[in-house]
């Protein structure tokens, strides 16, 4: 028999291994999640245990999560290592996920693993995730967040690329050198799957 898995343990779990502020934003993006996988036709358990468990690795230290990924030959790049909070946590997080949270579902282990970068041709969890982390009622320093939010409802791609979009400025002003070149091929696919979406409607004029 499958084993199911049980969302309240998790959520007690996280609630030990994260801060009071990681946690209240868990369950934003848990709750937020939620509200795309109804308005989707999403699973809503699966999309509350991978939002519940996106950032299981946040509050680890740096050093360690290098260790985790060369420990279990997960490849780190450049970037990676020069930002292993911003970016290794999605990595160190879908190992953990697997190994410590029993969790064997491809799309959570996917989602949790792409969730900073995005990845081009994502699951519609993966984008579910990906958006609910970035538009979760306790963030409030982002810009055209009102927007997004509402336009994650009625376009889960645009909002995707809208978000992309604004991330990439943010990390050239805070230094080129730090983009994951998955974020920017990210943005590049949604931009061309945005333009020929564009054109096809144009035509059938
Ligand atoms: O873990 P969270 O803070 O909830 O959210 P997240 O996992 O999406 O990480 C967000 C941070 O990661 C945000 O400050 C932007 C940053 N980020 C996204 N793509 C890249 C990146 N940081 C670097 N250095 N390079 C990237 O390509
Ligand atoms: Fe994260
Ligand atoms: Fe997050």
């Amino acid at each position: 028999m499958k084993k199911s898995i049980d969302i309240k343990k998790i959520r007690r779990a996280m609630e030990k291994a994260q801060t009071e502020n990681r946690y209240e934003h868990t369950l934003g993006v848990t709750y937020t999640a939620s509200a795309l996988a109804m308005c989707y036709d999403y699973d809503l358990r699966t999309a509350q245990i991978a939002g519940l468990l996106h950032d299981c690795a946040k509050c680890i230290d740096n050093t360690k999560l290098i260790q985790i990924c060369e420990k279990h030959n997960i490849p780190i790049n450049e970037v990676e290592r020069k930002n292993p909070s911003k970016l290794l946590h999605a990595k160190a997080g879908s190992f953990i996920a697997m190994e410590s949270y029993g969790i064997t579902d491809t799309d959570i282990i996917n989602a949790i693993l792409n969730h900073t970068t995005g990845r081009p041709n994502m699951s519609l969890l993966e984008k579910i995730i990906f958006v609910a982390d970035y538009m979760e009622p306790n963030r409030m320093d982002a810009p055209n967040l009102s927007e997004i939010r509402k336009t994650a409802f009625t376009d889960l791609n645009k909002a995707l690329l809208m978000i992309l979009k604004d991330t990439l400025t943010y990390l050239q002003e805070s230094g080129a050198e730090n983009i994951d070149p998955m974020t920017q091929k990210t943005y590049e696919y949604y931009r061309a799957k945005a333009d020929s979406t564009g054109k096809e409607q144009n035509e059938s004029f």
